[in-house]
């Protein structure tokens, strides 16, 4: 592994500041944002952000209304040149869970595109426009934040309960991104494309401000379309990021489409991420472009852990080794014992410590408490071997109320509180079974209010995705006339399975 020198430095986009400085000179006039047919420079960017900044410069702390658009980057880059953190919102956030967001991070603002339409949870905000199309000179960004201060809230769920807001500091930002350069070799040569949502840390921190710490660009595609990733990556793009619904998707169109095979074939990395990429589909994509991806492993409390390394040995099945600056080590049961082999067998859960790692989760003292060890380690819940060679591999989760969907981390508990609240439902329980495209599939077992006209999967699907969002919902629903329950009244979630 190459040593790195964890720059702390509070200049998150070294390209920004330099065009910044010299709007006339060459580094102003590098492509940096793409999104369809609208794209900014360097140059264009820091006279498009820099106002903004300065307007948002007094606010405690913004909402961004997260579209995958051009003005959701540029307002991230604003509030992380003003020092203030963003709340990216998903925009097909629920009233109910969209409403707790709002109260638990209290912006005073909110970011939003012009002409688009924000719901009532997001009334008594005040409302900004981000205005992408009339750059003006650029402005002196504030003073240097505090390394240690926040940048991002991104909301992730638990087993149980609303959402939490992970605070993601500066400094984790900086690090994880230039781990990733080192263990990539990715620079500013680099030109990613991918159509990940802007509201989590895999398409924001990863594909937006990845690109511009390095002083690269990013081609974003509005939504994943294979036709996208085609052109994007004969038309220049070297890097390709994604979850394995994507390449899955990607393997499935392969066969019949050797375009696709041919740009897949001239990218520089394939990065897979926020799930484990099943081999079958590693091998299909490997057979028809004879490229490998590669997976790294991350969260949205730790940024990113492991990664197979661009200069290492590409292993389907492994997230790869420990990014540079992050500890890992593997623990027994009692979740303090460490353990020691390697040997490809012996499971343990995962824990880290880093500069990678976030603060804490807002306004929840005693669950971010429970996240850590007495000695500072991050108990991530992720179950995994290492081989002997230090790859590590991810074999299953602790929590079994946990469902990752999509790439999507979705807690059962907050399904089955939403679907406690329809009126045709007296009881439910929620689980997860696998699925090819998703990785899994959310499945709900409800005991109808009135047997004789329970409520239709559509409807359930349909009240799941107003409250909540709609991946979220769930897409298989079985009626049960009682869930079964242990002599402590505790549902059985193992004794759940359909005839
Ligand atoms: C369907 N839709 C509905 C309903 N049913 N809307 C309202 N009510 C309903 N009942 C809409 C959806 O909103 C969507 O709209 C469309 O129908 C299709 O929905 P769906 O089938 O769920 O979506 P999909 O096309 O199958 O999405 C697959 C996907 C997506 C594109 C792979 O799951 C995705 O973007 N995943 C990325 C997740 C991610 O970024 N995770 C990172 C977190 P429309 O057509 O308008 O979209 S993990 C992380 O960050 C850590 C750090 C890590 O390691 O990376
Ligand atoms: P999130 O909380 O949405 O950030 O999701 C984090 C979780 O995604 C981790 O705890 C892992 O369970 C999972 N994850 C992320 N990357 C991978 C990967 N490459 N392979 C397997 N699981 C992954």
């Amino acid at each position: 592994m190459s040593p790195l020198s964890l720059d702390l430095s509070p200049d998150l986009f070294p390209a920004l500041t330099e065009a910044q400085a010299d709007p006339d000179g060459p580094g102003a006039h590098r492509p940096a944002l793409r999104f369809g047919d609208r794209s900014l420079t360097y140059g264009e960017l820091a006279a498009t952000a820099s106002p903004l900044a300065a307007r948002v410069a007094e606010a405690g702390r913004i909402a961004v209304w997260a579209t995958p658009t051009l003005e959701t980057a540029v307002a991230v880059v604003a509030a992380l040149l003003a020092g203030v953190p963003a709340v990216p919102l998903n925009p097909k956030s629920g009233e109910s869970e969209l409403g707790h967001i709002v109260s638990d991070s209290a912006p005073t603002l909110v970011l939003a595109a012009p002409g688009t339409q924000l719901p009532p949870a997001l009334a008594a905000l005040e409302r900004l426009d981000i205005d992408t199309s009339a750059p003006t000179t650029s402005l002196p960004s504030p003073g240097a934040p505090d390394p240690e201060s926040p940048a991002l809230i991104v909301y992730t769920s638990g087993t149980t309960g609303p959402p939490k807001g992970a605070v993601i500091p500066r400094r984790a930002i900086a690090t994880t991104l230039d781990a990733l350069a080192d263990a990539w070799q990715w620079t500013g040569d680099d030109v990613l494309v991918h159509g990940l949502p802007l509201f989590h840390v895999h398409g924001l921190i990863l594909g937006i401000l990845g690109p511009l710490r390095r002083g690269g660009s990013v081609r974003h595609l509005g939504r994943f379309e294979t036709a996208g990733v085609a052109r994007e990556l004969s038309e220049g793009a070297t890097m390709l990021f994604g979850v394995p619904t994507m390449y899955h998707r990607i393997a499935e169109t392969l066969p019949d489409d050797p375009a696709l095979a041919k740009a897949l074939a001239r990218a520089r990395l394939l990065v897979s991420g926020s799930a484990a990429l099943p081999v079958h589909d590693h091998e299909r994509i490997a057979q028809a472009t004879g490229r490998r991806v590669i997976e790294r492993y991350g969260m949205t409390e730790t940024l990113m852990n492991t990664s197979v390394r661009a200069d290492g040995e590409p292993r389907a099945g492994t997230v790869g080794v420990p990014l540079p600056g992050v500890e890992l080590r593997l623990t027994e049961e009692d979740g303090t014992t460490a353990v020691e082999a390697y040997d490809g067998e012996t499971v343990g859960e995962i824990q880290v410590r880093g500069p990678n790692l976030f603060t804490e989760y807002l306004n929840r003292p005693e669950a971010t408490a429970a996240a850590f060890t007495e000695d500072g380690w991050f108990r991530t819940g992720d179950m995994a071997v290492r081989d002997p060679d230090g790859y590590v591999r991810i074999v299953g989760r602790k929590a079994t109320d946990l469902i990752k969907s999509g790439g999507y981390k979705i807690g059962a508990g907050e399904i089955e509180n939403a679907l406690l609240e329809h009126p045709g439902v007296r009881e439910a329980a929620v689980t997860g079974e696998p699925d090819a495209d998703l990785g899994e599939r959310i499945v709900a077992w409800i005991v109808p209010a009135d047997p004789q006209s329970p409520p239709t999967v559509d409807e359930l699907a349909d009240h799941v995705a107003r409250r909540l969002a709609p991946h979220k919902r769930p897409r298989v629903v079985h009626h049960l006339d009682a869930l079964p329950r242990n002599d402590m009244g505790k549902i059985m979630k193992r004794a759940l399975t359909h005839d």
